[in-house]
């Protein structure tokens, strides 16, 4: 069943600004423990009592009610695909070991089994469309996109992230994507599906957690939300595109992680994952895993500031579509 919530229902009918909010973040990309003292000190929005995916999904909550925008959390609630997520529902999805992440191949079965998971990029583009037919969500905030991974012409694997970015007329914020991925490949594809790629304040991609840097692929440089507002407008209204707009959030430059002290971490993992007999969907998680556990505090810290940045600065650019 689908289930869209009533205060998302009456933010739609009356115009207001809404952020989608994805999932899967909570259920693979985050811990489900508190804040540890090894980690170093805790990021002033997150409550040390609480998981840690808990904690940043009521951070992030904040942020976007903060920037009078309306918050749309989207996940899978035993089998039901709810398009606005209450406070309740939202710390059950944290606490539950066995919610993983859905993607758009995979969403119909668990649901049709009445499982819970956390929604990726795709899925919740899904529910942004959903949520309804002809005033579909506009704006979505999140960590980072999915595209092509690493050796793909080796070995094919794309994320269906780009495939939903393709088809569906709303702007992902995202402070790109790690560099776990083929950041260039993925680049090129955005262009080849039509999809902007709008670099909020930088003219590169930003590789998630990491430092800027100039070897990445370029972005047009937008240094405005309202510049931002004015393209979004020009995509959708003007032409008439169905695509989405990528706005593209560089980490806060003081939590963001040196580029290329990464890069060892990533390439064991990425042959240890190779090497290993796992499905194709543990990859991500199973990427993002090794990072977060020999990095430690430092990933995880740059990881909460980039998510609460982005929904800062998505709910900027829904109020600027609203307008
Ligand atoms: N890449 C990142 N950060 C993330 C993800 C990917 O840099 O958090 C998560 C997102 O939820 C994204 C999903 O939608 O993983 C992509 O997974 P897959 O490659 O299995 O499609
Ligand atoms: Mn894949």
């Amino acid at each position: 069943m689908l289930t869209v919530s009533k205060h998302i229902q009456d933010a739609i009918l009356s115009g207001r600004p809404i952020v989608a909010l994805e999932t899967a973040v909570l259920t693979s990309g985050l811990p489900r423990e508190p804040w540890q003292t090894s980690y170093g000190d805790c990021p002033t929005c997150i409550d040390p009592t609480l998981p840690i995916n808990h904690a940043l999904a009521i951070a992030v909550t904040t942020q976007v009610t903060d920037n009078e925008a309306v918050p749309a959390w989207i996940g899978l609630i035993d089998g039901e695909f709810k398009i606005g997520l209450s406070a309740d529902e939202i710390e059950t999805l944290c606490r539950n070991e066995s919610a993983k992440k859905v993607s758009l191949a995979t969403i119909a079965q668990k649901m049709a089994e009445g499982d819970s998971a956390g929604t990726t990029v795709a899925t919740t583009l899904l529910g942004c469309k959903l949520a309804s037919p002809k005033k579909p969500i506009r704006v979505f905030a999140t960590g980072g996109i999915g595209g092509f991974h690493q050796n793909w012409s080796t070995r094919l694997d794309i994320s269906a992230d780009l495939m939903a970015l393709a088809t569906t007329p709303t702007c992902v914020v995202a402070s790109g994507a790690k560099s776990i991925l083929d950041l260039h490949a993925t680049v090129e594809a955005l262009e080849t599906i039509g999809v902007p790629t709008l670099g909020v304040g930088c003219d590169t991609f930003p590789p998630f957690i990491e430092q800027l840097c100039e070897e990445d692929p370029k972005v047009i440089r937008i240094d405005s939300t309202d510049a931002l507002a004015a393209i979004c407008n020009k995509h959708w209204n003007t032409l008439g595109l169905h695509s989405a707009l990528l706005a593209a959030v560089p980490a806060p430059e003081s939590e963001s992680v040196k580029r290329g002290s990464l890069a060892e971490v990533l390439q064991k993992a990425e042959s240890s994952w190779l090497e290993s007999d796992l499905p194709s969907e543990t990859r991500t998680p199973f990427l993002l895993n090794a990072l977060a556990s020999v990095t430690c505090g430092c990933s995880l810290r740059a990881n909460l500031a980039l998510l609460c940045k982005n929904a800062s600065v998505a709910s900027e650019i829904a109020v600027a579509i609203a307008n």
